[in-house]
């Protein structure tokens, strides 16, 4: 016991020096001149040349920049509320955010993919992995809108996801925590670990047209924590690379525990082989929940079906599925070069990098260059997988990116810099320092085939007086370099919202001409739709009051209720008319324990209300839409419970009865 506490106490000691960032890299203040600002400013009314598109961390949305000027665009509600646009607040939207444990309006977005086709970003969709309650979205990039969410059983922190192979046949989802099968007991003591905890990975199929996501297969898998993957590219097409880290399969104190070995895995996973297995029927049909979320954009509603089946390939039994790699040491990023033959592993606690060879990896299968078996999948001898190591990088490598020109980018956490090197020599090229503690970092394609390799950023964990104070809660910040010469040039800090992870770019063209700029009032199938001011109606049905409402510049119809009775449920179906780009009408109602609705030109959106007591309650449009938008608003009155006031709604006509007798 004592021994073992003297381990702990040195071990934790080492540890916190590797892992705390301590160096402040020099010349913190005046990294930027004035021709690099230059290159990052993009004139008043210009476009920028790229989107980024960023993982928004523990905010759970997604968020959009141009770059390289770095101007925030749009923030994508994915898997977290937004009462700005009243995302998880209508009753439209409400579906998207349902999984097997009811409504969830949080989650933690820590992956960007953007769909490929031949390897290359076809701009079509963008998705993003939710970590806590583990589901995968899909966004569609002529809406910037989340189209489909599905949720993953068997899994628990869904971080080493989302992914995606070359034609995206397949976005894949590694689960981070290893729990117990959703199917078994899961009330078991939690240090039987190593017999009752299992790993998984989901194969998610993507239609292809439709972009329509199901869950294709999982891969029953050793009970260690999945971090980050990659598909192969290329000559690896077929196969997806995914780090591991406790391996020694602890289930207490892992910053000490899940650090024993001095290497952990990458494991290959051969999907063509598992897709085989799966015609040949080896698979298990396995009884799970999960709910599957689609909006429709005819019905601009969101519908949620719970499922309740998988089907399951046990890699410990199909042997040739998955190869474990040894790889040191506590392995976090896992990337595969344009090429697809170089595999590089971020040993978290190394203080070197190793890059795998596919050519190597697939001649030690054939030879049989094993050194046994982790859980019963074959271990392939780690010199006999390895291209070579990267040596003294730096510290803490965590992510690496490509530029198609032979070179690879990394970045180090502890160490604070961004470290190109070359992935045939090895040899470390240029080093530059980061504000501070970089995690992900992001080229332009360059998770792809084909990297467009002008930029590169750096999203930071820590920015310690780097931007006013704000309190407590400092921003997180993104840094762009230009990487078009031999050295990384610092040109621009931008702050970012919530904890940036990974992020994805691509040329603005790939995406902008195919842009949504409004829905098409005509092909409007919401059921509670009115396609003109002539169809506005409030219908009562027992204690539930329907209004169909509509709003154009610069009114809603009807504008005037009477008739509600305290403890009514009224449900505000607001039409937005207008047939124009950028013409949003918002509805916000006094009171209300929820949002407001944000209605595109062409939808209808639902806001649910609870008349709680008598009164006159206002309502108006939150979206300044015209000259006259302060005028755009109305009264509901509500009377008590027994009241025998009629149900009366119109617009313009309920005028002061001497007024309108002057009128005639
Ligand atoms: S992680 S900072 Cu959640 Cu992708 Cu590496
Ligand atoms: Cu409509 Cu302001």
């Amino acid at each position: 016991m004592k021994k073992l506490t003297i381990g702990l106490v040195a071990v934790s000691a080492a540890f916190l020096i590797m892992l705390t960032p301590s160096c402040k890299p020099k010349n913190a203040g005046s990294a930027v001149n004035a021709d690099a600002a230059a290159k990052a400013y993009v004139a008043p009314g210009k476009y920028d040349e790229f989107y980024n598109f960023v993982s928004g961390g523990f905010s759970g949305q997604m968020s959009v920049y141009g770059l390289p000027s770095g101007r925030l665009l749009r923030v994508i509600p994915v898997f977290s509320v937004d009462p700005e646009k009243g995302y998880g607040y209508s009753e439209e939207t409400k579906p998207m955010l349902n999984t097997s444990h009811g409504f969830v309006p949080w989650d933690d977005l820590h992956h960007t993919e953007l769909s490929q086709t031949n390897g290359e970003i076809d701009g079509r969709w963008v998705f993003g992995n939710a970590n806590n309650t583990p589901r995968v979205a899909r966004i569609d990039l002529t809406t910037f809108r989340t189209a489909e969410v599905i949720e993953l059983p068997n899994s628990a922190g869904n971080h080493s996801s989302p992914f995606i192979t070359e034609n995206t046949e397949y976005v894949v989802a590694g689960t981070r925590f290893s729990v117990p099968a959703d199917d078994s007991n899961g009330d078991v003591p939690i240090n039987t670990y190593k017999k009752n905890f299992q790993g998984s990975i989901s194969f998610i199929s993507v239609g292809k047209e439709d972009g329509k996501m199901d869950i294709a297969f999982q891969l029953r898998c050793p009970g260690v924590n999945f971090d980050l993957s990659h598909a192969g590219k290329g000559k690896s097409n077929g196969w997806f690379f995914f780090s591991c880290y406790n391996t020694e399969q602890a289930n207490t104190l892992l910053e000490v525990n899940a650090s024993q070995r001095d290497k952990d895995f990458i494991m290959a996973v051969n999907w063509k082989k598992a897709e085989e297995y799966l015609k040949a029927g080896k698979g298990r049909k396995q009884a799970v929940k999960y709910a599957h979320n689609v909006y429709n954009e005819k019905t601009h509603t969101a519908t949620s079906e719970i499922k309740t089946e998988v089907t399951v390939l046990d890699v410990r039994e199909l042997k040739d599925i998955c190869y474990m790699i040894p790889c040191p040491k506590s392995p976090h990023g896992c990337d595969v070069d344009p090429t697809g033959e170089y595999i590089v592993g971020s040993g978290k606690l190394a203080a070197l990098i190793p890059v795998f060879s596919f050519d190597k990896i697939q001649k030690a299968i054939a030879d049989k260059a094993f050194a046994g078996e982790y859980d019963g999948v074959p271990v392939i001898k780690y010199e006999a997988a390895l291209h070579g190591e990267v040596q003294k990088p730096g510290l803490g490598p965590l992510h690496t990116e490509f530029d198609g020109k032979g070179n690879a980018y990394t970045t180090f956490f502890v160490s604070s810099e961004v470290v190109k090197w070359n992935i045939e020599s090895l040899k470390v090229l240029d080093r530059a320092p980061t504000y501070y503690s970089v995690g992900h970092l992001c080229i332009p394609g360059g998770d792809t085939k084909k990297p467009n390799a002008k930029y590169l950023i750096a999203y930071n964990k820590i920015t310690k007086d780097r931007y006013l104070p704000t309190g407590p809660e400092l921003a997180q910040s993104a840094q762009l370099y230009d990487i078009s010469g031999d050295k990384m040039q610092l040109i621009l800090d931008f702050p970012t919202i919530g904890e940036p992870h990974y992020a994805q770019a691509v040329a603005a063209d790939v995406i902008k001409n195919r842009s949504v700029k409004f829905y098409k009032i005509d092909e409007n199938a919401n059921p509670f739709v009115s396609k003109g001011e002539g169809n506005t109606k409030v219908v009562r049905t027992g204690n539930r009051v329907d209004v169909y409402m509509t709003c154009i510049r610069s009114h809603f119809s009807p504008d005037n209720i009477e008739g509600v009775k305290a403890g009514d449920e009224v449900y505000f179906h607001v039409t937005n008319l207008e047939q124009d780009w950028d013409v949003p009408h918002g509805f916000a109602i006094k009171g209300a324990s929820n949002a407001e609705l944000l209605i595109m030109p062409g939808e209808t959106q639902t806001l649910k209300w609870v008349a709680e007591k008598p009164g006159m309650f206002p309502f108006y449009c939150t979206d300044f839409c015209s000259a006259l938008h302060q005028e755009m608003q109305g009264y509901i009155r509500i009377s008590p419970a027994g009241s025998n006031v009629p149900l009366m709604f119109s617009t313009g006509k309920n005028l002061p009865a001497a007024d309108s007798a002057a009128a005639k």
